[in-house]
Formats: structure tokens, sequence, C-alpha cells
């Protein structure tokens, strides 16, 4: 029987997508796109949803595109990356930045070309101290997609983008983190409990205050100052409209934690 390429579990208000092509390095298959984005879409639907975490099965968190369905020598002519590109990745990654939610990506070992671009796409990445993070594009004549170049200049600023992007060395996830490429590098048996943790404690948080929180930061980049005060104007008023909110201060007055709802 084939494994499913995607493990997908809720519990408690987490739901744990887990990349499960162990063989192949967790790279992406057609199914493997449609699952991954059906759960993410699941994650935007479903208000059982508080926060997603998004890691990989066996040594690898994800090889990017699986290049056995790319060999030239069992196609008539080039394919067209770009159609793959539009109809495959980006519209999951799109999915990912609009979630107003928290996503993790537990970055469990390697994560080369677009393996690596997802795991940059979510808000938190936490890596084990063994992986690693490959801009593998420039190995196969390719280009940084799946948001690489994005993300990577915005990251680490344009010089550490080229270096990575044009070399295509590997980065360690120590030095990811002291280059805030992520947010954490880990002990390997640390990390899926942290990250357990981490996915936990949103799903237990102001839900709304977290998805305004996310979509701020996101806005800033491409706003002016003035702009994004306006911004940050309209998304605390809504914010402060919250039962979250205001079960957020009784509890600060009250001295006890709060109990939010996500409401
Ligand atoms: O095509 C489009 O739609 C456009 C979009 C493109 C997006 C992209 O992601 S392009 C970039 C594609 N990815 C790569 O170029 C990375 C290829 N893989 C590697 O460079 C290495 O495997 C790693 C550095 C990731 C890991 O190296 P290592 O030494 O730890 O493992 P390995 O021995 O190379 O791989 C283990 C197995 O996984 C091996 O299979 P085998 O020999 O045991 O049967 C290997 O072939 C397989 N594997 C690894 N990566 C891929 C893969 N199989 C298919 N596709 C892969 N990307």
């Amino acid at each position: 029987m084939t494994e499913h390429p995607l493990i997908t579990e809720l519990s408690d208000g987490v739901l744990t997508l887990t990349l499960n092509r162990p063989d192949k390095l967790n790279s992406f298959n057609e199914a493997m796109h449609m699952a991954l984005r059906a759960g993410i879409e699941r994650a935007h639907e479903e208000s059982a949803v508080r926060a997603v975490l998004i890691t990989g099965a066996g040594r690898a968190f994800c090889a990017g595109q699986d290049l056995g369905d790319r060999d030239p020598r069992k196609m008539d002519g080039p394919p067209d990356l770009g159609h793959t590109l539009e109809t495959f990745y980006n519209p999951t990654l799109r999915l990912i930045r609009s979630l107003e939610k928290p996503v993790i990506a537990a970055v469990n070992g390697v994560a080369a070309g677009a393996g690596a671009n997802v795991a940059l796409a979510c808000d938190i990445v936490l890596a084990a101290r063994s992986a690693r993070f490959i801009q593998a594009f420039s190995k196969i004549g390719l280009t940084p997609d799946a948001g690489g170049s994005w993300s990577l200049s915005r990251l680490v600023g344009e010089a550490r983008a080229k270096g990575l992007a044009l070399t295509a060395e590997p980065l360690p996830a120590d030095r990811a983190a002291d280059w805030g490429l992520i947010w954490k590098a880990l002990d390997d048996d640390d990390l899926m409990p942290e990250a357990r943790a981490f996915a936990a404690k949103f799903a237990a948080g102001p839900t709304r205050g977290l998805g305004l929180t996310k979509m701020s930061i996101q806005s800033a980049a491409t706003q002016s100052f003035s702009d994004q005060l306006d911004i940050e104007a309209g998304f605390q008023r809504e914010a402060g409209r919250t039962a979250d909110y205001a079960e957020g201060v009784s509890a600060f007055l009250d001295k006890r934690n709060p109990e939010f709802r996500g409401q």
C-alpha cells in the first residue's frame, strides 16, 4: 500500500502536517503538493485549528522538487517550470502567508531548494542542529523559487542572500539562527518537544490577536511608516473588540493566567 504523502493530525488546536515521503527526503511530487495545500486550506477554514506545525518524516525536512519527475530523458522537451510553480508551489505559499494563525516549521533535517523556502515562508522556524538549509537551485541550473528570493533578501540581506543562492553552500542551523534566517536552532532531541510546546502555546493564545500580529509584521515590509501606523490602528481596533483581549486585561488585573478561547 502506498503511504499517504502527508500525515495530518489535529489535536488541542494544533494541526500538525508531516511531509511523508522519507525515501525521497520528502521531496515534492504532485500528491504531496495537493495534500499540503489541502492541509493549509483546512487551517484557513476550521476555527478549531489555532496553530499549524509543519515538519518532515525521517531524516529530512524536504529536498524540494522531486527531480525524478523532471528527468529530461523521459520528456519530449523542456518542462514549463513557470507553470508548475504557478500550479503547485505558489498557491500553497500564498496560503501559508495569508493564514491569520501562526505557522511553525520544525526543520528536522536537510531543507533544500523549495523545501528550504517553504520552511522560510513559515512564521516561526525552529531547526535541529543537524539540519542544513541549501538553496540547491544553482546546482541544477535553476533560480530560487517558492519565495526564496523574497525571504532570503529580507531576512539576511542581499550579500548573504546572493552568497547562499549563487553558491548553494549548505547553511548549518546554528548559523541560520545567528544570521536571523530562522528563530532558533535546537539540539536534535529537543526539536519536536519544543516545536510542539510552541504550537500548544499559540493554540491556547489569543488567536485573532496573533493573526493580526502576523499580518501587521508582514504588511510593514511594503508600507511607509505613516501608512503602517494607520494599519496598526485598524488592527488594534479589531483586536480591542475581541473577547480574548477583555480576558487578557481581566486576568492581568485579577493577577491570574488568562484563559483565551480564540474569540
Ligand atoms: O520543477 C519544478 O516544478 C520547479 C520547482 C523547483 C523547486 C526545487 O526545489 S528545485 C531543487 C530540487 N532539489 C534539489 O536539487 C536537491 C536535491 N537533493 C540533494 O541535493 C541531496 O539529496 C540533499 C543535499 C538534499 C541531501 O543529500 P544526502 O547526501 O543527505 O542524501 P542523498 O543520498 O542525496 O538522498 C537520499 C535519497 O533521496 C536518494 O535516493 P536513493 O539513492 O536513496 O534512492 C536521493 O536520490 C533522494 N532524493 C534527494 N533529493 C531528492 C531525491 N529524490 C528526488 N528528488 C529530490 N529532490
